[in-house]
């Protein structure tokens, strides 16, 4: 027995080193993280990197705190006499990212993102109608009775979004331990102006936080022999007012994963994220009467948490190239409600490095 236990000590003494000291492989599918995670990887010197993203993201229903609320209890809360009410039904959001990243050295890797937006939302708008009685006896109109009526809508916004500039700065590589800090600067070249029907549309339809906003946080990845994993924590934080008066809330997102090489070139990601974001802090004026009608306009109901996994691959090709994809469900969420809750989301990704 005592000669086992020394044997497997042993085994495992020598098995240690080979398994957790090496250094960094850069051509393993899970040297970059799931596809979700942005600024997970640097480059060598004098490296290139193009990416593109297809990103699209679907909401659905809506949550007040993390209770449930139907679009009939929105629309019964909100109809007021003479005037309409609306709500969300659901919405998708196509996203097109465009990525560019160089090494400058070893230690600093630059990078370029710029995205490409479609919204599309669908509602319901809560209307009074006359009733027939009321059409009959048009003559006296004081006696005129109306009755809900509800109109299925839909709307959709599509540009540029705001473009990020960062920079990641490596601060540890040993034993195929990594440690980047990650810094951007995300430029306010989005609209916020979108309209419909000549009304600009509420905060969620806009294409960028009309702000400029630091993204700033750190980044470790691991591998060993047998796996790879990571985590991450990047916070946004809006710099002063945009030209219609508001400011989005900031926003903090801590993510960790796992990964595993199952092929030299093919890896599987599982991924687990918790993000908390803000508030609008002031409001657009054109928006304050929509509030009273529409959930979507109240600056005061677009704060939230949300926890969510993902599970994706990445695979790497001849000649630097690389696919990988991410499928990404809401676990829990609590929302400053009526807020339309995130339901589910996927991003497919090509990249080359050069
Ligand atoms: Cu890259």
């Amino acid at each position: 027995m005592k000669r086992l236990t020394f044997t497997l000590l042993s085994a495992a003494a020598i098995a240690t080193p080979s398994v957790w000291a090496h250094d960094w492989q850069s051509s393993r599918p899970d040297s970059h993280a799931p596809i979700s995670v942005m600024g997970d990887h640097t480059h060598k010197e004098g490296e290139f990197m193009l990416s593109y993203r297809a990103m699209s993201m679907n909401m659905k229903g809506m949550l007040d705190g993390d209770e449930k609320v139907s679009v009939d209890d929105v629309l019964t809360a909100y109809k007021k006499d003479g005037m309409n009410a609306m709500a969300p039904t659901k919405m998708t959001m196509h996203m097109h990212m465009f990525g560019g990243m160089y090494a400058s050295s070893d230690k600093t890797t630059w990078m370029l993102m710029v995205p490409y937006l479609e919204n599309n939302m669908d509602m319901i708008m809560r209307m009074d109608m006359p009733t027939t009685d009321a059409m009959a006896g048009m003559g006296s109109m004081a006696m005129m009775q109306t009755m809900d009526m509800d109109m299925p809508m839909k709307m959709n916004s599509s540009g540029l979004g705001d473009i990020k500039v960062g920079v990641l700065h490596n601060i540890l590589d040993r034993d195929g331990h990594k440690l980047h800090l990650n810094l951007a600067l995300s430029l306010p070249t989005g609209s916020i102006d979108e309209k419909v029907n000549d009304k600009v549309m509420a905060y969620r339809m806009q294409l960028g936080s009309g702000t400029y906003d630091v993204l700033t946080g750190a980044t470790y990845a691991a591998q060993n022999s047998f796996m790879g994993w990571g985590a991450q924590a990047i916070a946004t934080i809006r710099t002063g007012e945009n030209d219609r008066d508001y400011t989005l809330g900031n926003r903090y997102k801590v993510q960790g994963w796992l990964q595993k090489p199952v092929l030299d070139n093919l890896s599987l990601s599982a991924r687990l994220a918790y993000e908390d974001w803000d508030n609008i802090d002031g409001e657009d004026s054109e928006l304050m009467m929509m509030k009273m009608m529409n959930p979507l306009a109240d600056p005061n109901l677009q704060g939230g948490q949300l926890l969510s996994a993902g599970i994706g691959a990445n695979l790497t090709l001849p000649a630097g190239n690389r696919l990988a994809f991410e499928y990404t469900t809401e676990i829990d969420q609590k929302l400053d409600g009526p807020q339309m809750a995130f339901d589910d989301s996927l991003v497919l990704a090509w990249q080359m490095a050069f």
